[in-house]
C-alpha cells in the first residue's frame, strides 16, 4: 500500500462523536498494551500519528485517521486492563459495542493477540462477540520480537488451535518491522 496522505479525524468519546462517512473503515481491537495504536504507526510508516504508551490504558477514545482520502482506520480503546475501574471499562465496553454495531462501512477488524502469551480469555470474548457482525476478522500475533526464533512458529500454532483459525495469525513486530506487508496484501480485499 502506497501512503500517501495521513490525517487525524476525531478522538470520539461518544457514538454521536463518530465521523460521518461513506467509505471503507478498518478497525484495530485488542487488550490495552498489546501494541495497537503501534501498529496502526507502523502501518503508515509513521512514528507518533497514533500516540502510544508503556503505560497500558493509553487509547481511551475511539480514534479515527484518514489515508490516502479514502479510508479510515480506527483505533479502539483497549480491553482487560485491570487497573482500569470496572465502571469505565464497562463504559468502553459500550462505546465498542456501539462502534462495531453501528459502522455501515465497516469492513473489518484488526484483532491483535499478544505472541508470547496467547489470547486472553478476554481476546477469546472479543471473538466471539465479533463473531456475530457480518464483518471479517483479520487475527493479529503482535510483539514476536520478544519470542526466541525457534519459539515463532510454536506460539502461532498455539493460537491458531486456541481461537479455531483456518490458517496461521499474521505474526508481526512493530519494533523489528516484520509481517507489516502481509497485513496490508490481507487487508487488499476489504479495501478495493
Ligand atoms: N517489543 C515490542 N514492543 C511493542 C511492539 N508494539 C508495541 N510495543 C510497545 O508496547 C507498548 C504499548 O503499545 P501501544 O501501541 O500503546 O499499545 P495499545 O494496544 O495501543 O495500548 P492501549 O492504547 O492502552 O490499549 C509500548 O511501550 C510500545 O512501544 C512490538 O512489536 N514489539
Ligand atoms: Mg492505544
Amino acid at each position: 500500500m502506497k501512503i500517501k496522505s495521513t490525517e487525524f479525524v476525531i478522538s470520539a468519546a461518544t457514538a454521536e462523536q463518530f465521523p460521518k462517512t461513506d467509505h471503507a473503515e478498518i478497525a484495530f481491537a485488542g487488550k490495552s498494551n498489546v501494541g495497537k495504536s503501534t501498529l496502526i504507526n507502523s502501518m503508515l510508516n509513521r512514528k507518533n500519528l497514533v500516540k502510544t504508551s508503556s503505560t497500558p490504558g493509553k487509547t481511551r477514545l475511539v480514534n479515527f485517521f484518514l489515508i490516502n482520502n479514502a479510508f479510515s482506520l480506527v483505533d479502539l480503546p483497549g480491553y482487560g486492563f485491570a487497573k482500569v475501574p470496572p465502571a469505565m471499562q464497562k463504559e468502553w465496553g459500550k462505546l465498542i459495542e456501539t462502534y462495531l454495531s453501528q459502522r455501515p462501512f465497516l469492513k473489518g477488524v484488526i484483532l491483535i493477540i499478544d505472541s508470547r502469551h496467547g489470547p486472553t480469555v478476554n481476546d477469546l470474548q472479543m471473538q466471539e462477540w465479533l463473531s456475530h457482525y457480518p464483518i471479517p476478522v483479520l487475527i493479529i500475533a503482535n510483539k514476536i520480537d520478544k519470542l526466541k526464533r525457534s519459539q515463532v512458529v510454536k506460539h502461532l500454532k498455539q493460537i491458531q488451535t486456541k481461537m479455531g483459525l483456518a490458517e496461521l495469525p499474521i505474526a508481526h513486530s512493530s519494533l523489528k518491522k516484520v509481517g507489516r506487508e502481509e497485513i496490508w496484501k490481507a487487508l487488499h480485499p476489504w479495501l478495493s
